[in-house]
Parts: structure tokens; sequence; C-alpha cells
């Protein structure tokens, strides 16, 4: 077993953080090289250097885990427990140590050893274990938790592949396996002395007690074992210093050594390869439930698995005393992944400690909360029940309980009326029985809440408006956020400079004081520094651009950037029809008036989600063509970056001039790209959903262009029966454009090939109201364009972006959930 990061304390660990200096890391470092790696200064590449220095920043940052620890244990306090399948933590490298004030020492460090502190960041591959926003809101999540001094633990899936790396081939996504932990992991503790086992499959029994009790025994059918890693978290300032621990599946020794010793090595090696499947591969599938057995079982497993954690530290200090068990353990949900642990609490407390029912369930529902992130239907998790009788047979039983016992309550509050039933149910009765976990998780938990204000509105008017009206105040709203220490602090060095230089360093902490930069908005001197300071990230960018693709950017350009997954409803096509409008406008009109332009996309696709490809190989086709048309490409340039990424995240947003934030209203439910981006001096160009809308009032309505259709007005034109054809038949912009993606323009000799975009807008019906937003959008862009040559006022509004968005530093929204949810205090160590 791996057990890499558990090196022998050294006595410069007795020194203060705030002591160390150049000389010390230095030192560490190369002790590392030699001791650690058995190479040295002379041999050593890179990724030597790499690892040398983690190992000397991990040093610092165990010692405050232990103390953290400690001072935890001694308080024995009451701890947030946050349950997800997903944790995109990019990088961890640059982020330590900034967070541990130790960045510029060890920059410093590194140099006099003649190594460039950025290409040794370089080598670090980043922790993809997520799919995108809601993977990466659990990362800032956890950053915010151990900055605020709160006690906390991360808990989800240590799956060998991440999110698969994407290739370009032709144009086309091609999926490659993600491999971040091939060489080691730098920053992972294996805990073998805390790992668990967690049983699958099997039969229930139903036992009668002498007293005539009924009693459920779960005989499984196979055991599981859960070996966890712990990634330290380390909080700004670097006193606090909490956990993500994620599970490894391995066969356990347990079942198979009988099949071993009876001659059956191969039957045995097949248990163990199925155990070890479980946290082989991330779900690539954002925003859909495909139903697949192994990621139910994925669930189920790292939910077993941290319940236990979390009940063997409570009986440490508790013993078999659950009465305190609520007051101590607060579990958050992160989406429905893992809404299968109000089940399994629900088993633990009723079949093992032998609990009444009425007690067992008050103990959970005082202990889960549950976010929701999506209102699109094919995003709303549900199970066969027949899936779940196999693999988890006890749970379903309890299942079926909880939902008995909840019909009654329906029945009470609203006698005899069926329709309310079956929409509450847990169970969706059809030609095949599924189970609704949504309703399962709003039922379990205390407190349920939307992501941004409009979505949360809609959880409570449209998703689950009875659940409101059955128990008032439990749905709530808590506005995403993102840590300003990663997406500003470390990921724009030169404008966090500029700003630290106005406004004093406390800033990554009180986001709000960016407000301070407002009064320097009209300032001559400072606009020329901040657009300076842009210009040069452009540049930066436009370097990665030409080592990435070939493409050679000008950064007096207009950068015009949408990071995200690639998802009919965030209209990554919406951009594409203008610019292809764009593209005829100049070859019409060679002197079409327009600032020259860049158009950036960066996007992974479900490799199941068939449009999805189809728009990023549209998306590279139509780049070819502009690209090497030399009648347009000194104004007009489009880049897909491939392998869209955490790590390509932090260079393309300080890079960024304008925000793509253009989803169907009412289907994005918050966003945090916009939010980093706004906050990186970026103008969005947006609709009225998710964030964005509480970005407009943050910046002001001259501080962003704002376009299109809103949740009513699309509501309104759906239910009045929504044609596309309209707007084909009666705009000659929209024609065109689609018209020529059938013919072989952008694949010389292939006509027909981007079709499939055409036709999702047509005959498919334009679900997502493209057409209808189009206009509006180009008119948007316009005088985006406009303001753009105005330098002193787009300088004004890129200012004012900044120094608007200190509401969505994640602090605040962590902040927002132990007030509203958690009722959590702080617990500082020093
Ligand atoms: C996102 N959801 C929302 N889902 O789309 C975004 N889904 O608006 C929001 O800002 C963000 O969550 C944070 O709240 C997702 O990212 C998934 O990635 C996902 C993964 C698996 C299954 C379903």
């Amino acid at each position: 077993m791996n057990t890499t990061g558990n090196s022998a304390l050294h006595p410069q660990q007795a020194k203060a953080i705030t002591e160390l200096d150049k000389n010390d890391i230095k030192q560490a470092i190369i002790r590392h090289l030699h001791c650690s790696l058995g190479t040295d200064e002379n041999k050593a590449n890179n990724h030597a250097w790499w690892k040398a220095t983690c190992a000397a920043v991990q040093e610092q940052v165990l010692e405050r885990l232990r103390i953290t620890q400690k001072t935890h244990y001694m308080n024995d306090t009451r701890a947030v427990h946050y349950f997800s399948a997903e944790f995109l933590m990019g990088r961890l490298m640059s982020n330590n140590l900034q967070n541990l004030g130790l960045f510029d020492a060890t920059r410093q460090a590194l140099l006099e050893l003649g190594v460039d502190i950025n290409d040794v960041m370089e080598e670090e591959p980043d922790m993809a274990l997520g799919n995108g926003g809601l993977g990466r809101l659990a990362a800032c999540f956890i950053d915010s938790l151990a900055t605020l001094q709160l006690p906390a633990i991360g808990y989800g899936l240590h799956y060998e592949h991440g999110l698969f790396r994407q290739e370009i081939q032709s144009g086309a996504q091609i999926e490659r396996p993600d491999s971040w932990r091939d060489y080691g992991n730098p920053w992972e503790i294996c805990r073998p002395e805390s790992i668990q086992e967690v049983s699958l499959y099997g039969y229930v029994e139903t036992k009668y007690g002498d007293n005539g009790q009924i009693h459920k025994e779960w005989h499984p059918g196979s055991i599981v074992r859960g070996v966890p890693w712990d990634i330290p978290v380390v909080g700004y300032g670097g006193k606090t210093v909490n956990v993500l621990r994620l599970w490894e599946s391995r066969a356990s020794g347990y079942f198979n050594w009988d099949v071993f010793n009876a001659g059956g090595y191969l039957d045995a090696q097949r248990e163990n390869v199925q155990a070890e499947t479980i946290s082989k591969v991330l779900y690539p599938n954002d925003e859909t439930e495909a139903g697949k057995e192994l990621r139910l079982i994925q669930q189920y497993f790292f939910c077993a698995c941290s319940l236990k954690d979390i009940i063997r530290r409570y009986k440490r200090a508790h013993g078999d005393d659950w009465s305190r068990f609520a007051e101590q353990v607060v579990i958050q949900l992160n989406d429905t992944h893992p809404a299968i642990a109000i089940a399994e609490l629900m088993r633990i407390l009723v079949d093992r400690a032998q609990m009444n029912w009425d007690k067992a369930w008050e103990i959970c529902t005082h202990s889960f909360a549950y976010t929701n992130h999506t209102l699109l239907p094919e995003a709303l998790e549900r199970w066969p029940a027949r899936m779940l009788e196999k693999i988890l047979p006890r749970h379903l039983e309890i299942i079926y309980e909880i939902n008995h016992r909840f019909m009654a309550l329906v029945d009470k509050t609203w006698p005899g009326n069926d329709v309310i039933k079956r929409k509450l149910s847990i169970i969706e009765e059809g030609s095949e029985k599924m189970i609704r976990m949504g309703n399962l998780s709003v039922i379990g938990s205390f407190a349920v809440n939307g992501v941004a204000a409009i979505h949360s509105k809609l959880v409570k008017e449209q998703l689950f408006p009875e659940f409101d009206q059955l128990w008032p105040g439990k749905l709530t709203n808590v506005t995403n956020g993102i840590t300003p220490r990663r997406w500003l602090k470390a990921c724009n060095p030169k404008l966090s400079e500029l700003i630290s230089s106005k406004l004093g360093d406390e800033w990554p902490l009180k986001l709000d004081q960016l407000q301070g930069l407002a009064s320097f908005a009209d300032d001559k001197a400072f606009q020329q520094q901040f657009m300076q300071i842009k210009h040069a990230n452009k540049l930066l960018l436009a370097e990665e651009v030409k080592r990435l693709t070939g493409v050679e950017l000008d950064a007096n350009m207009i950068f015009d950037v949408q990071i995200k997954r690639l998802h009919e409803y965030k209209r990554q096509h919406l951009n594409l029809l203008h610019i292809l409008a764009l593209y005829r406008r100049l070859l019409e009109n060679p002197d079409y008036d327009m600032h020259p332009r860049a158009f950036l996309f960066g996007a992974k696709a479900a490799p199941g989600y068939k449009l999805a490809k189809d728009i990023i190989y549209a998306i590279n086709k139509v780049a070819d063509r502009i690209n090497n048309d030399k009648r347009v490409n000194h104004k007009l340039k489009v880049v897909f970056l491939p392998n869209y990424r955490v790590s390509l995240a932090e260079k393309m947003i300080p890079a960024a001039d304008i925000s793509e934030q253009i989803s169907t209203a009412g289907k994005e439910a918050s966003g945090t790209g916009n939010m980093k981006l706004a906050l990186n001096g970026a103008v969005t160009v947006g609709t009225l959903d998710g964030a964005n809308i509480e970005i407009a009032e943050e910046v002001g309505e001259d501080n962003i262009f704002i376009f299109g259709l809103t949740v009513e007005q699309v509501h309104k034109m759906q239910k009045a029966g929504y044609s596309p054809y309209d707007y084909y038949d009666t705009n000659r912009e929209i024609k065109a454009v689609l018209d020529w993606l059938e013919t072989d323009y952008f694949t010389p000799g292939k006509p027909g090939e981007l079709v499939s975009v055409k036709q999702s807008l047509l005959d498919g019906g334009d679900p997502y109201m493209v057409l209808a937003d189009f206009e509006a959008y180009s008119d948007a862009q316009k005088k985006a364009d406009r303001v753009y040559r105005d330098k002193i006022r787009w300088a004004r509004m890129a200012i004012l972006n900044t120094a608007r968005m200190g509401k969505f530093t994640s602090d605040r929204s962590i902040r927002d959930y132990v007030e509203k949810i958690w009722r959590l205090s702080s617990c500082k160590v020093d």
C-alpha cells in the first residue's frame, strides 16, 4: 500500500510557520530531494522538484492538521460533514502555499536553487474528481470551512480515474483516461487504521422476538472494504487544517479466502476485481442520470463508509448514548447523490442499535440537510426499485416504511387527495417502480436549499410546492460562492498585488473590502494599471493558446470567453450562431465595423451526449475555417481549448474581457464561473438566470449586458406553443447561418456533417429557445462591442465588476449555511 506523505518528523517542524524563511524551505526541499526521492539538485527534473517542494510543504500542513484534530477532539465540537460524490480540487501546491503564507518564500527558495516555481507547479496533475460546478463548489466550500475555522470534514470517493482527459482530433472530442495519481500524489495520506467494511446484495430475514417484536436482519451477499485517503485542507492563514476523506474500494479479504483455499483462485480474483471497480472511475455525466447499478453502489459505498466513520468518532466521545448525535453531527447532502445515507442511518439505528422507529427518525431528520442543484427533469435521480432490492434489500424496505408513514401525514394534510399523494410519494408507480431520491432527501432532511435566489424560488414554486406548504421554512436559499484565494489571489497575482497596494491585504478574507476599488474606477492612472494587467494576462493566455492549438491571438482583440460543461441549456450553440453571423457580416462587408474579437471556448461533453459532441465538432470546424480565412482573421478568431479543467480555468479567467453566461432563463441553477470571471474584471453578457441576476444587482445594470427572455417569458412562450420556424422564416440572418451549417463550407467535401445542430433547432423544436433569444443576444454583443471601444468606459466597468463581487465569496455562502442551517461555532486553532 502506498502511504506517501507520512515522512518522519523533523526538528524544523517545531518552528512556527510565520518564522519559516526561504532558507528553511530551501533546506527542506533539498532534504526531500535527497532523502525522499533519492536524487539531487543536479539530477532533479521539474517533476522531482515538484515532489520535493510538496513534501516540504506537507510537513507544515501535517503539523497543523495534527493540532487542529487535537483541538477539535478536546473541544468535542459540533461539526459539519459534507457528503459529496464529487470534489473538483484541481492543483493543490499553489493553493496550499498561498493559504500557509509561504508562497513568496518558496518561490524565492526555488529561484535560488535555479528553478522557476511556475514550471514546478505545472508538473502537478489536476485532481479532477468532479464534473463541473457541483464538484468545484464542494472544493470552494471546504476551503472556506477551513478558513473560517469551522470543524468540518468532506467525505467522498477516491476515484482512481477522475473526469476523462479530452483530446480534440480533427475537431472531435476523444476521451482518454485521466490518471491523476499514476506517479503518486504527495498530498494524500492513507489511513489503514480507519478502514471500514460495507455490505452489499444478499437478503433480509425477518425474526420474531419472544415479546412478539419483529427484527430484521440483513444477510449480505458481499462485503467490500473502504480504505480512507485523507487530503489536508489548509485554511487561509494556515491555522485550521481540516480533511477531505476519500474512500477507495478494495476487496475485503474476509469473503474470498474460502474460495481461494478451495482452489478457486480465479474466482477469488474476480470478486477482487468487482470490489475494486467501485471507486475506479468518476461517472462523466453531469445533469443526467443514467440509472447504472455501479453508480448506485458508488453512492452507497461512500455513504456507508462515511457514516461508520462518523459513528465511530461519535461513540469515542459519547459511548452508546445516541441522544446527542444530532447535536454533534450535521450531514450536508450535496445533491441527491448521497441521499441513500438517510436510509443507511435509519438501518443502523433501528436494526443495529435497536432503537424504536420514531426515535431513530427524529435523529435522522435532525441530522441531514440537502442542497438541490438542478431543476432539469433528466437530472433528478430516480432508481428502479428492483435495482435497490437487489443491491440494498434492507434499504428498500426502510424506504417503503419511511414512505408509508409520510403518506399518512400527507393524507392527514390533504385528506383523500390522491393527486398530491402520487406527486409527493417517494415511490413513483409506473411500468417500472422507481425511487425518487429528491423526495427522499426532502422528507429525510431538516433543511433544503437551492443555490441562487431565483433557483430557490423555483424549487419552492415549481419543484416542491407542496413540501413548502407542508413544512413552511424548510426550503430556503443559499447563494453559491467561490473562494477568492484560488480564484483571484492565486490565479491573478498581478491584479491581486494591485488590489493590495490600494486596499491592504485583508481582502482575501473580507472580500467586501473590494468595494474600496470603486473610488478608483474613474482614476485614469488606476484604470491604466488595471487594464495593463488585463493585457499582460491576455499575452500569457495567448502564448498558451499558441502552444496548445497553434492559433495566434492578438492581445488587443476582445477576449470573449465561454467556459463550462457543454450542454444545450448552456447554449454554446447560441454563441456559435452569433460567430457565424459575424463571419457572414464580415464576408458581405469587409469594412463591417467591429472591434477585433477572439472567441474562446472550453468545454467537455458527456461521452454519451451526441448533440453536445456535435456542437464541439461544429465549433472546431467553424474555428478552422475562420482562423484560416485571411479575409477576416484579423478581426475574428475562434479557439476551442482542449481539456478544459480547473488549472486551465485559472489561466483563462484572468485574461477574459467578456464572460458568456447565456443559459436559457430558468435552467442554470446558479453558475459559479460567472462569479470567477466577473471577480477578475470580465464583463458579463448574460441572461436573467441563476446567479447572473444577483451579479447584475451587485454590479449595476450599466456594468453588465443583460439580454433575452426572462423565466416568465420562457414559460409563457412554451405554454403558448413555441415554434422556432417563426424565427427561421422571418429572420434572414438566422436562416442564412443555419443553412450554412448544412453546406460543406466548414467541412470541405463533406456536406451535412454539421446538420444535427441545425436540426435540433428546427425539427428538434429548439427546446432551449436559442432562436427566440438570438436577436437580443446579437444586439447585446453589438452594444458590448461599442462600449469596449470606449477604453475609459470599459476600464470603469471592469473595475466596478471586480469591486462589487464581494457578495460572492464562498466565505459568505458558508456563513449563510452556518446561520440558516448548520448552527456551527468556529473553533480557534492556535
Ligand atoms: C451545477 N450542477 C449547476 N451538476 O448546473 C450550476 N449533476 O448551475 C451550479 O452553479 C453548480 O451545480 C453548483 O451549485 C452540476 O454541476 C453536476 O455536475 C452533476 C454531476 C452528476 C450528476 C448530476
